[in-house]
């Protein structure tokens, strides 16, 4: 395979909605670059792109897929990536490498919520976006009625570089803006034929071609001088500003497809190549330590691995953009954190199924290699140095559930392969654990987790089931306490004997000692799960020799770990130990920790315990007309709504929500907003639960316990 140079490569995502034919028009643009030789269909299940089988049994994409192409000298790699909301992270991940997102719409449908949410993310990755309205061939395409929408939706530079003359059934004809003629494309691809602009469509097309100029002129001071001299430019000059546009996300070009018939396909190819900018082209992405990498081959070689996939036969695939540098097969390079030696044994032209083998690639390219030993998505490997790539940032997983294998001898097993979906997966978390005894996995919705026990029962051959997963809480104490415990046990030989009394308080940020009981040494710890715990030894005339000190501590931390109340972590508590007893043959340590542990849960009960559970900031992004219905629900969650921002004919809700309130909410919010919402959460802080919800989560707790012993 030919070695492309960094100007001959575009990198684009295909982006969209559900269902909008991103796979399909991957197909054709293959189909066109030689890399297929026959068009599959979804309904065929033959796509290059959609071959995992749940993708066939879907017919949808689950997982974002590389396909090259080639045109006119260029390689074009596309990353097709599913429209459905659920599998944003694969969106994520495309963006950031792609230099262009080419965002399909469906002409029949206009912007959908797709649309919506992966703009947003397009923006927030600064990635230009090219939008390609598809499916105009269908009875119900409506050409105006997107761009409406579009405008609508993201701004004025929207602008079309072409327009349906005959949206619908029999629709062949686009006007080209940038070659001012008619383009008629044959049903099933074939020869364009190119004619002139009809009379009728003169005036309309001649305006948008201006606008189109004027834009063009406006990012180039040349362009703009030769505008002035000469009133228009050449469609190649056209191009090349409109390109800076492109690239500065100051325009947003419209192309007009019907991919499934092979319509403005080979025109849409050349548009790529002569608008959608190469890598080099592009601002330069920042590593770890503020330098920029331009995709320049002078740059230090660095590659950036962003998605890791499991596939048969193959094992573990790395996919990598290269931004500096040249690589050739089984070069030597190093994961710039780890500073662990990783070979690449095969560099891989991936065309969705199909692989090619490639001695070199330039900067810029995109491609695979495999049996990396330990290197992750998200992580850079370097020629020398330890130059780090800022790493993509994902939405964090907002959809929790437990999960158990049905025969429980599969336990550990699903522990192995869950660890694998988190490789492959950076939208997805799932772990035992050990404070709730569940394993607990999360992704973002109910979708994505159900695709992963899809994979689980039928590639892995292990059944499971989804149950309800407890929640994280904490206790706590609100007053002074004080207790104290005698532990004495005087059966046959060597009794035990210990006496501690404390004194417990609720700990706050720079509180100062209490001045009942003289501090003489203080110890603060940091809790694993949050929180502080602060140690105060208050003892006077050796009432306890300071050797026990360490096994009273261990007694009260073996209590912190599972609190009085419901067994939950404790935290922020201070605790002094101002005096005890001690008997010359019968202490020991184990007598000091019982007699420590007891100490601590007595004061702990008479302290004012409370319940404190993990409050999470949500962010929700609804359309305008739907936003009361949100905030009903909302209250019937225990939500308390910290301020509104409008984007757009969006409303963006910020709200404080309890965790134990968030069970499927993405489920119950998109059958209130009839799937036109998105959101996301993350923890924010412990609060007290209301004393009604205490008093539930104690009863429950009990009654389970009841059933346990
Ligand atoms: N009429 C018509 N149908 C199309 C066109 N392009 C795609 N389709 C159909 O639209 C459906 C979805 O196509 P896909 O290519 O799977 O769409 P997608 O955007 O990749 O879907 P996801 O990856 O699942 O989000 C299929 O039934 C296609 O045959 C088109 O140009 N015209
Ligand atoms: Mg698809």
């Amino acid at each position: 395979m030919k070695v492309y140079q960094t100007k001959e490569i575009r990198n684009i995502a295909l982006i969209g909605g559900n269902r909008t034919g991103k796979t399909t028009l991957a197909e054709a643009i293959a189909f066109h670059g030689g890399v297929v030789s026959r068009r599959g269909t979804i309904e065929d299940k033959n796509t290059i792109s959609d071959y995992r089988e749940i993708e066939l049994e879907r017919q949808q994409s689950i997982s974002s897929t590389l396909i090259y192409s080639e045109f006119a000298g260029c390689k074009i790699n596309m990353i097709d990536c599913p429209g459905f909301d659920d599998f944003i992270g694969e969106a994520i991940g495309a963006l950031r490498v792609a230099d262009t997102a080419l965002m399909v719409i469906n002409a029949q449908n206009g912007v959908d919520v797709g649309a919506e949410i992966q703009w947003r993310w397009a923006k927030k990755m600064n990635t230009p976006v090219i939008f390609v309205v598809n499916q105009l061939d269908h009875e119900k395409a409506n050409f105006d009625e997107t761009l409406k929408q579009l405008k609508n939706y993201f701004g004025n530079s929207v602008m079309p570089f072409q327009y349906p003359v005959n949206a619908g059934v029999g629709f062949d004809s686009v006007i080209d803006l940038l070659q001012m003629k008619l383009l008629k494309f044959p049903v099933g691809g074939g020869k364009i034929a190119i004619e002139e602009i009809p009379a009728g469509e003169k005036n309309k097309a001649e305006e948008m071609h201006n606008a189109l100029i004027e834009a063009a002129a406006e990012n180039d001071e040349k362009l703009m001088d030769k505008f002035f001299e000469e009133g228009t430019l050449t469609e190649e000059e056209m191009a090349q500003g409109l390109k800076l546009g492109i690239i500065g996300r100051g325009t947003f070009p419209v192309i007009c497809i019907a991919a499934k018939n092979d319509q403005g396909i080979t025109r849409f190819m050349e548009i790529i190549k002569s608008s959608a900018p190469a890598p080099d082209e592009m601002p330069g992405v920042k590593t770890e330590s503020g330098k920029t990498l331009n995709c320049k081959t002078s740059d230090p070689t660095t590659a950036y691995i962003f998605k890791t996939a499991l596939e048969q036969h193959l094992g573990e695939v790395s996919f990598m953009k290269l931004y500096g540098g040249e690589i050739t097969e089984a070069m030597d390079m190093v994961n710039s954190i780890s500073n662990s030696k990783e070979r690449l044994s095969q560099l891989l032209c991936i065309a969705g199924k199909n692989r090619e083998k490639v001695e070199k690639v330039v900067a810029g390219d995109i491609i695979a290699t495999i049996k990396l030993k330990g290197s992750q998505t998200g992580q850079t490997l370097v020629k020398s140095g330890d130059e780090e790539i800022v790493p993509t940032e994902y939405p964090e997983p907002k959809f929790r559930i437990a999960v158990r294998a049905k025969n429980s001898s599969d336990d550990e097993k699903l522990g192995a392969i869950l660890n694998d979906f988190k490789k492959t997966d950076q939208t997805f978390l799932g772990e035992q654990s050990k404070e709730l005894k569940q394993m607990i996995i999360s992704g973002q919705g109910e979708q994505h987790l159900n695709i992963i026990k899809w994979m689980i029962e039928k590639l892995n051959k292990i059944d499971i089931e989804f149950y309800p997963p407890k929640i994280p809480y904490r206790e706590t104490i609100t007053k002074s306490s004080e207790a104290m415990y005698r532990h004495k046990k005087q059966s046959g030989g060597a009794g035990q004997f210990g006496e501690v009394h404390m004194l417990v308080e609720p700990y706050y940020d720079g509180m100062p000692n209490q001045t009942k009981y003289p501090v003489r040494g203080q110890d603060t710890y940091d809790l694993a799960w949050g929180g502080k715990l602060v140690f105060n030894n208050c003892i006077v005339g050796g009432a306890i020799d300071a050797r026990f000190m360490p096994a009273i501590m261990k007694g009260i931390n073996e209590k912190m770990e599972e609190g009085p109340l419901t067994g939950s972590y404790a935290r922020d508590i201070v605790i002094n130990v101002y005096d005890g007893k001690m008997h010359p043959v019968d202490s020991n340590e184990m007598a000091f920790k019982l007699a420590g542990r007891n100490a601590f849960r007595e004061a702990f009960k008479n302290a004012g315990p409370k319940i404190l559970e993990p409050i999470y900031d949500v962010e929700i992004f609804v359309p305008s007309e739907r936003m009361g219905d949100v905030m009903t629900d909302l209250q019937g969650r225990r939500g308390v709504v910290m301020g509104m921002d409008s984007e757009g004919s969006f409303q963006k809700i910020r709200a404080k929500v309890p965790l134990a309130e968030m069970n499927k909410y993405s489920t119950t919010l998109s059958s209130i907003t009839s799937g036109r919402a998105s959101y996301g959460m993350k923890f924010s802080e412990y609060q007290q639960v209301p004393a009604d919800v205490q008093n539930e989560i104690i009863k429950k707790y009990e009654e389970e316990n009841k059933e346990e012993d």
